[in-house]
């Protein structure tokens, strides 16, 4: 798209224009360089702020920026004086009271994906749920390659969605968190999906119902709704009028898994498309997933040989379920993207025929360990546990199962390698975030991998 019309609509649907406007972009993390880049390019005034007193492109802003004013190291209420917009990073709470006292005062609050939105005339897809966003995208992604598309995915997954912008794209695929859609009004997927709904986040809404509301703004606009029939919370976010094509285990799912002569198998109306025995991602939820991804891949018309060629190759992604080495017949599985009850949960339903030494523990981000109790009792012969709340799932299993608080990630897995014992899983799926021992879920899988990869020597 030109510039020249981006700006226009710029103007038209937010009143931001080179003549008159001073946006405040609040984030000097991925967004808020990706939202620089944008707006230096189209000339429109901006000044940075960042509460961090090293935020990580600090040093990127200043080589390619260097005229843009930056404040760092807290919210100075004067900056925000001048602003006419206000663009706020995902990782900054909207309750922040400066960014509640600009908004109160009138200025404009859009999002990055608003801007992305405003820039790019190609579909998009936009997929969001508790679980398994990354996985879908990626996978839809790679359907669409096999299907000779050009396409680019990014948004909550990594590279921001301003940085996928190519004249040479001809799909956007967008993962999307419940901060970055809380933030935004102008996203019109041509297909979106609420993958399904568990607890978290809740340290940043007050309710479930909050959060759910949140999930439910990638609807917004008029293209077709997937939804997940399995999971009560997305089912409900069916809108009358609205083009819909439904997935899950429920037999009346538009996309389903049905039983053959010869196994299971991934299905449109009863119609077998691949068998699950071909799938090399595992568990019931992955089968879902693979699901919502063929449902997906059907409304921007990728040919289902391509789809199933896809599938056939996905291996998964590193730190879901992945499969890390077996050491005197036990195996060992880096799960931990696992972040939440839900995806903990999944983990565990998914293991056929093992009993688990379980590591988990970490940020429970205010959700309630409760409904984790059923599988833990179901599927864990030990839990070890780690991390500032492991003692809330402790409180919550009330001595069920042997549990040991061991603190730290090295100290389980020595644990775990003399509790474990042949046909065993020992498991990382921590339930929580990581953050409050180490800088993310990728530092806290890698640790593990190699503390169990210095097991094998
Ligand atoms: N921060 C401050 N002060 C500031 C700005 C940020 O303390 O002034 C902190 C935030 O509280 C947060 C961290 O810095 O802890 C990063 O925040 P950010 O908004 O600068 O994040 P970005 O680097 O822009 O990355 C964001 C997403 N991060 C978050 O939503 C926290 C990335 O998702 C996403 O890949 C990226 O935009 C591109 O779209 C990561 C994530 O953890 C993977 N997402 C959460 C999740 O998946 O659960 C929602
Ligand atoms: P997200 O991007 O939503 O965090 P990922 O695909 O990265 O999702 O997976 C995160 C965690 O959730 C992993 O532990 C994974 O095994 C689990 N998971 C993936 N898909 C689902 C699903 N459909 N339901 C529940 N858990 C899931």
């Amino acid at each position: 798209m030109k510039d020249e019309d981006i700006l226009n609509k710029l103007d038209r649907l937010f009143s931001l224009n080179r003549q008159s406007s001073k946006v405040i972009v609040v984030g000097l993390g991925l967004t808020g360089i990706s939202v620089a880049r944008f707006l230096h390019r189209l000339d429109i005034q901006f000044a940075i702020v960042d509460s961090r007193q090293m935020p990580p492109f600090n040093d990127a802003l200043l080589e390619e920026m260097p005229d843009v004013a930056v404040f760092i190291g807290g919210f100075d209420a004067n900056v925000f004086d001048v602003a006419t917009h206000i663009i706020v990073s995902p990782g900054v709470a909207m309750e922040e009271p400066i960014i509640q006292q600009t908004i109160a005062r009138g200025v404009r609050s859009l999002s990055d994906i608003d801007l992305f939105a405003c820039a790019v005339n190609e579909p998009v897809v936009a997929i969001t749920g508790s679980n398994g966003k990354s996985t879908v995208t990626t996978l839809l992604g790679d359907m669409a390659r096999a299907s000779g598309k050009r396409v680019a995915i990014g948004g909550n997954l990594g590279v921001p969605a301003l940085e996928l912008i190519s004249d040479n794209v001809e799909i956007y695929i967008l993962e999307l968190s419940s901060f970055q859609l809380e933030r935004t009004t102008q996203l019109n997927a041509v297909a979106a999906t609420v993958l399904n709904i568990s607890a978290d986040h809740l340290d940043r809404y007050a309710t479930m119902d909050a959060y759910i509301a949140e999930k439910q703004k990638v609807y917004a606009g008029n293209g077709v709704m997937l939804i997940n029939l399995d999971c009560p919370y997305a089912a409900a976010m069916e809108q009358e009028n609205r083009e819909v094509i439904s997935f899950g285990l429920k037999a009346n799912a538009d996309y389903s898994v049905i039983e053959t002569a010869e196994g299971r198998s991934l299905a449109f109306h009863g119609r077998s498309i691949l068998a699950v025995d071909e799938l090399l991602i595992s568990g019931i939820h992955n089968q879902i997933n693979a699901l919502a991804a063929l449902a997906l891949g059907s409304v921007i018309d990728l040919s289902e040989a391509a789809m199933c060629e896809a599938l056939c190759s996905f291996k998964g992604l590193n730190h879901r379920m992945q499969f890390v080495a077996e050491i005197n017949q036990v195996n060992w599985v880096n799960d931990s993207k696992a972040t939440n009850v839900g995806a903990c949960a999944a983990a565990l339903l998914g293991l056929k025929d093992s009993s688990v030494v379980l590591i988990a523990g970490g940020d429970a981000k205010a959700a309630d360990m409760s409904d984790l109790v059923p599988v833990l009792k179901a599927k864990v012969k030990a839990l070890l546990l780690i991390g500032k709340d492991g003692k809330l799932i402790a409180q919550a299993v009330n001595k069920c199962i042997p549990v040991i608080d061991v603190g730290t990630l090295k100290k389980a897995v020595n644990k775990a390698r003399t509790i474990a014992q042949a046909g065993d899983t020992v498991l990382l799926s921590p339930a929580c975030a990581s953050l409050d021992q180490f800088a993310n879920y990728k530092q806290r899988g890698e640790q593990f991998v190699a503390e169990v990869r210095a097991l094998e020597q």
